[in-house]
């Protein structure tokens, strides 16, 4: 770990030491800021225009140190013959792609230009003791204020892969997101045949209006928010939409090469089918974990979700064109967005001479799933199974130390005084885990905890179990309202978890994706109705079980999780589902495990051992500004 500390010759920037995150959340972003905020930004004019995105990898060891510069700018970006004025990095809509080997490490500088607050989510990398940089604003850190700057530091272990990055405070990763790809060590090859090309693939969405004020507005009422206009592939909507044929990702091969498709959905809250019509794709690896492959026509994938799959070009020239689609898989009553986003698959001309005109091919639709084909995403997601192979081995813990069962699911809050809701009886739809809907604090929960100071920030006795038993997946009780807190749960160093994640049916069941930081899970079983502590955990599967971070619980149904808690930091589970907690700014209930490493170690910034958590707080906070 000595190139944690080690500089480069290479920098063009000197790196901002850690601290220039401030210690508390004290200026939080309201709205009625934002024209204050406003006024202040012309002194970041010249730091943007002079720092164009930076990209170095400076030999160091096993791995290199990789660096890079997010500039956090408005940008005017059209779609759909609507231009807005949107965050971004570095003025691109998606954002740049992040590309590192596993066992480098990677310093992004991100600065904020705009009148938002930001913080950057690294979604899927598992922050071995560098849960600071995980980027969950009032999570892990505060967020980074106008004007400000903070340098994400962290080393990929053990890991390699799509993943990608978003914001992670408000609805800002609706428009700041982009690839993170690890690619494996030098001189390792894939466990599949190696690939052409490799083409990133990343889903997203397009509101003609501010995002911003959608997720604002959605908060006031209780009410869903405001859904997407279109969504979009690789940024662009494509031909399916008005005013869009210009804005359409064209994907060009050549006949008889494999390409791996890296597919991240990036969208805000909705599951996606994806199909190339008259093409098979063979799955091989999901959230940045080689899986056994297997060919399908159409997938699915669950936002926070990444799926790596080879393509085949046909060995001849086709003479045709061949579209790739996404629509959603929608199970809940909330409105979505049910448009279809489409590329186009077209393959180089055969002849030089006389190329063919691409309008005049036949163009081919694939077919998808019906919307809320719930049989198909079943089939789907039972299909893939970890790699398990010697090289890459499934972990799966076979004994378990703590058990959670947690319901998920929507109620309600009541409604604020003078105010009118749109919630289910004029109240506001409240996301919780076991009844608990999460309050965001205004100190980021991490840093708290350093700080000994997690009094009055949070509670450590979240529920295990579910309060009250009530058929989950039946006829819904009378009474829907919510409990609020800032609720933890405590786990020790090394402690093996499992976790039953229950839909309910209080107000609709609905498929809820959820997503772990700091972890991979085993998803070792799913099922529909109500979970049977008897006899369902007779048919886990603990051999070969899909590892991932983003699971989509079933709707009306249950999932099964298994993972060792061996990162100690402050991780958590969230929801991104429709009226989710993101969509209504408060996290799920189950915001935080926290463990505590049993390793005995000096003040140092690898290792956080249970004794420094109870008593060397000064240590800690060394680890948290020294690094
Ligand atoms: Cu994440």
């Amino acid at each position: 770990m000595h190139h944690l500390v080690k500089q480069t010759p290479f920098l063009l920037y000197a790196p901002l030491p850690i601290y220039t995150n401030p210690i508390r959340c004290f200026l939080m972003k309201t709205e009625g800021n934002r024209g204050k905020k406003m006024a202040t930004s012309h002194f970041s004019f010249l730091v943007f225009a002079a720092l164009p995105l930076l990209w170095f990898a400076v030999a160091e060891g096993a791995g290199v140190t990789r660096h890079y510069t997010f500039d956090i700018k408005l940008q005017n970006v059209t779609r759909l013959c609507h231009t807005k004025s949107m965050v971004t990095v570095n003025g691109l809509f998606p954002g740049p792609r992040v590309e590192a080997r596993e066992g480098d490490r990677l310093l992004i500088k991100v600065v904020n230009h705009v009148p938002n607050n930001i913080s950057i989510h690294w979604h899927g990398i598992r922050q071995l003791q560098s849960g600071w940089a995980d980027g969950p604003a009032y999570i892990t850190q505060c967020p980074i204020q106008t004007g400000q700057s903070y340098v994400y530091n962290y080393t990929i272990i053990g890991q390699r892969g799509t993943l990608f990055w978003h914001a992670h405070i408000s609805w800002l990763r609706s428009t700041v997101y982009g690839p993170l790809i690890i690619l494996p060590q030098p001189n390792v090859s894939y466990p599949f045949v190696k690939p052409y090309k490799e083409v990133p693939i990343i889903f997203g969405e397009w509101f003609n209006a501010d995002t911003e004020a959608i997720i604002s507005q959605a908060l006031k009422t209780g009410g869903g928010p405001n859904v997407s206009e279109a969504y979009t592939l690789n940024g662009l909507p494509g031909p399916l939409y008005n005013c869009s044929a210009k804005d359409t990702f064209n994907l060009r091969v050549k006949p008889g090469k494999t390409y791996l498709l890296r597919l991240i959905n990036a969208a805000l809250n909705d599951e996606l089918f994806f199909s190339i019509a008259n093409h098979t794709l063979t799955i091989v690896e999901a959230d940045a974990i080689y899986v056994k492959p297997f060919e399908t026509n159409i997938l699915l994938i669950t936002p926070g979700q990444t799926t790596n799959v080879l393509l085949k070009a046909k060995p001849f020239f086709p003479s045709a064109t061949f579209l790739m689609m996404a629509r959603p898989y929608a199970t809940g009553q909330g409105t979505f967005d049910n448009s279809t986003v489409a590329g186009i698959l077209e393959y180089e001309s055969p002849s030089l001479h006389s190329p063919e005109p691409t309008k005049k091919l036949p163009l081919f639709k694939p077919t998808l799933p019906a919307l809320n084909d719930t049989s198909f995403a079943t089939n789907f997601t039972n299909k893939l199974k970890s790699l398990a192979s010697a090289q890459y081995p499934a972990n799966v813990p076979q004994k378990v130390d703590k058990r959670f069962f947690l319901t998920i699911g929507l109620g309600t809050n009541p409604c604020d005084q003078n105010q009118t809701c749109q919630g289910p009886n004029g109240t506001k739809f409240a996301a919780s885990v076991n009844n608990i809907s999460f309050i965001q604090p205004t100190t980021a929960l991490l840093q708290s905890h350093f700080f000994g100071r997690s009094n009055g920030v949070y509670s450590p006795y979240f529920p295990f179990n579910p309060t009250h038993w009530f058929n989950y997946t039946g006829n819904p009780p009378n009474n829907t309202m919510v409990g609020n807190g800032t609720e933890v749960l405590v786990l020790n160093f090394n402690t093996s978890v499992e976790v039953i994640l229950q839909d309910t049916s209080i107000l609709g069941a609905e498929s809820h994706p959820l997503h772990l930081h700091g972890f991979n899970f085993f998803i070792v079983g799913q099922g529909f109705g109500n979970f049977d502590p008897n006899n369902d955990p007779k048919k886990f599967n603990l051999v070969d079980p899909v590892e991932r971070n983003t699971v989509g619980v079933p709707s009306g149904g249950w999932v099964a999780l298994r993972f060792l808690a061996d990162n100690p930091g402050k991780n958590m589970v969230h929801a991104l589902s429709p009226r989710s907690p993101h969509e209504l700014g408060i996290e799920n209930g189950l915001a935080c495990f926290r463990w505590k490493d049993s390793k005995p170690k000096a003040a140092s910034s690898t290792v956080r051992s249970s004794q420094m958590l109870m008593t060397f707080y000064y240590p800690l906070f060394a680890v948290i500004f020294d690094t």
